[in-house]
């Protein structure tokens, strides 16, 4: 996939030349990162806010790559949606609208680096090579999820809002300490979370601690505009990229729907990390396209204009418009993309109907390492609860 260091022309936070800031402005939003518009343009080189010159340099196979990426999770995430309404899931929590925020910082990732997602990384999970059907137990109810954070990398889904970014910082602490840090090896962390977490303590003492010992975190969060209900207005009279300098680190806005911009602007937060170069937070501004979870009713708070805008906006479409333009891919790419998609969704589906229904007892399981006799006894009373259907019709 992504090749070598492709994201990352500078290491230094240094200024930019008065007419490189000026250039920025000229090709967008200045306070965005961007490197695909959404009409399907590249833009050579774009500018954080600290003059931090972002670009990056795919080969053509790397960028189907990405576009593959971006379409296989989009479909799996629908298939799981589906599911949910066929009765399959109890809950989904779509990813729509976020997938280039997710598979460029995911991709982005090198294989030290340790993710802490929330319960929407699909697409992050998905880069990190675990197999998509891993979150469909839990949200089945089969299984507590069933991933080796250490093997892959990845922690466990979170969902309590904001909990993981002080996990992260924790564990980043940890790294740190253990001397693994200020080497081209050296291991970064990134913590996920919603525009919503930036209102809960949790998060707010994550960014605290990560400052004050330095530690190897990027703070991601995904700006989808919406706390469930809570437009972002309720959340922030800043743009919440800037709160970062209050806590002592760099932030950085990038368009959460450029999946270029999203890798450039994680890798370079990554790489500086495990340098031991200390945290910073990227701000992916990003629209959630469809409801909160399969339990709420969007219609209810947020009318259709809106979405239809930022439709225009689509991560994939554009990087669609962008390989056709630059003849990167052609119609048999495509098409050969949507069958491996819709297979891929097919099999997915063909084992979440199969996952065997977990036994009530083994509910008891993995609560402590070596058990624990309060625990005994209520398994034992429980199974004898459940012994005592036995041979009645219900
Ligand atoms: C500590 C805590 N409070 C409240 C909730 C209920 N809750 C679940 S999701 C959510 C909104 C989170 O919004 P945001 O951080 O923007 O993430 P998004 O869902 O948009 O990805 C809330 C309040 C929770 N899970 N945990
Ligand atoms: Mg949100």
């Amino acid at each position: 996939m992504a090749k070598g260091d492709p994201g990352v022309t500078t290491r230094g936070r240094r200024a930019a030349p008065r007419s490189k800031r000026a250039a920025s402005a000229a090709a967008g939003d200045p306070e965005l990162v961007q490197l695909l518009t959404p009409e399907g343009e590249r833009i050579e080189t774009a500018f954080g806010p600290d003059g931090t010159e972002y670009r990056v340099d795919f080969t053509d196979e790397e960028y189907r790559g990405l576009y593959r990426d971006l379409v296989l999770v989009r479909k799996l995430d629908a298939e799981a949606t589906a599911l949910q309404r066929q009765g399959e899931l109890g809950l989904w929590a779509s990813l729509l609208g976020q997938e280039a925020a997710q598979v460029g910082s995911g991709r982005a990732l090198r294989s030290q680096d340790m993710a802490f997602p929330t319960y929407r990384e699909h697409g992050v999970l998905y880069c990190r090579g675990i197999d998509p059907i891993m979150p469909l137990g839990l949200f089945r109810g089969v299984d507590q999820g069933g991933w080796d954070p250490n093997e892959f990398k990845f922690n466990m889904y979170t969902i309590v809002i904001g909990a993981q970014t002080l996990h992260a910082t924790g564990y980043a602490m940890g790294v740190h300490m253990d001397g693994k840090t200020g080497t081209e090896d050296g291991e970064a962390v990134i913590a996920y979370f919603g525009d919503g977490a930036t209102s809960q303590g949790d998060v707010n003492e994550a960014f605290v601690w990560a400052s004050v010992f330095n530690t190897p975190l990027v703070f991601f969060c995904q700006n989808n505009q919406y706390a469930i209900s809570e437009p972002l207005e309720r959340q922030t009279r800043v743009p919440l990229y800037q709160r970062a300098r209050g806590f002592g680190f760099p932030g950085v806005r990038v368009d959460g729907n450029d999946v270029l911009a999203s890798y450039a602007v994680t890798r370079h937060a990554l790489d500086n990390a495990r340098h031991g170069q200390g945290p910073s937070l990227i701000e992916a501004y990003t629209y959630r396209m469809g409801a909160h979870t399969t339990s709420d009713d969007p219609t209810r708070y947020r009318i259709a204009s809106e979405v239809e805008a930022w439709q225009a906006k689509d991560p994939i479409a554009r990087m669609k418009a962008f390989l056709e333009k630059q003849k990167i891919a052609d119609a048999d790419f495509f098409a050969a993309l949507d069958e491996q998609a819709r297979a891929e969704s097919v099999h997915l589906r063909e084992r979440v109907l199969a996952m065997p229904d977990p036994e009530p007892v083994t509910m008891f399981d993995h609560v402590y390492p070596h058990g624990s006799p309060e625990l005994d006894e209520q398994r034992a009373q429980f199974s004898r609860y459940m012994e005592s259907f036995e041979g009645s019709a219900h």
